[in-house]
């Protein structure tokens, strides 16, 4: 065990949100401050895009490859199978995971197609790791739309993402997660992710891994 005589297992903390609302950078800046704490902790993006299925994802998202509603999302959901072993590995060893989206990006972004049903949504994903902290980085369509212009892939409309907003709202597990306000500057939203990161970290120790 890494974490030498402590024991403790390492805390799952998951970023989600809609496209813009500031995911990637607040992890790095999350990771960065834990591991300055003395936090051992690691950094993972769903979709991992240098896979061979993350390959087709990347396809899909860029628009260069079509698939249907059902095949692309059960490839996202193994996306996040086929890492986990490594995620699991690093929990048991006492190393916490910040994780750039996860299978609540998986549910919401499949079921705002309006195709599929939002049980069947959430199907493959069942069995993974329950996060010990979901942060939402909740945005406001005004200061969406004050961050300039969506990208060009796939999902980067504004209707679209309304969609998505909800669907992650309803799906939230207030257990575990919290609405964070995006709306404020980099260094206010970082401040309260630190604060509950490091709490999660602290009372996960002695937890076991629940699953979804
Ligand atoms: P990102 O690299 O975080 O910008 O994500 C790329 C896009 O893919 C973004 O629009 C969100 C979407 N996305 C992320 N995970 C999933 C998923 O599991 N299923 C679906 N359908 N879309 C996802
Ligand atoms: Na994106
Ligand atoms: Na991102």
């Amino acid at each position: 065990n890494g974490n030498g005589s402590l024991g403790g297992r390492g805390a799952l903390i998951v970023l989600e949100g809609c496209d813009k609302a500031g995911k990637s950078t607040q992890c790095r800046l999350l990771v960065e401050a834990l591991k300055k704490a003395g936090k051992p902790c690691h950094l993972y993006a769903f979709p991992d895009r240098t896979t061979e299925i993350g390959k087709v994802i990347d396809e899909y998202l860029r628009c260069t490859k079509n698939l249907s509603d059902e095949a692309i999302h059960l490839l996202f959901s193994t996306n996040r199978w086929e890492v986990m072993p490594k995620i699991r590995e690093l929990l048991l060893n006492g190393e916490s995971v910040v994780l750039d989206r996860y299978a609540f990006s998986g549910v919401a972004f499949s079921a705002a197609k309006g195709t599929l049903d939002l049980a069947w949504c959430m199907g493959p994903d069942v069995g993974l790791p329950q996060p010990d902290l979901v942060c939402f980085l909740n945005l406001s369509k005004e200061a969406a739309s004050k961050r300039g212009d969506f990208g060009r892939e796939r999902y980067e409309k504004t209707e679209f993402q309304d969609k998505v907003k909800s669907i992650f709202l309803k799906i939230q597990d207030p257990a575990y997660w919290k609405i964070i306000d995006a709306d404020r500057t980099k260094e206010e939203v970082q401040s309260e992710l630190f604060q509950l990161s490091i709490a999660a970290v602290d009372t996960s120790e002695n937890k076991p891994i629940l699953k979804l």
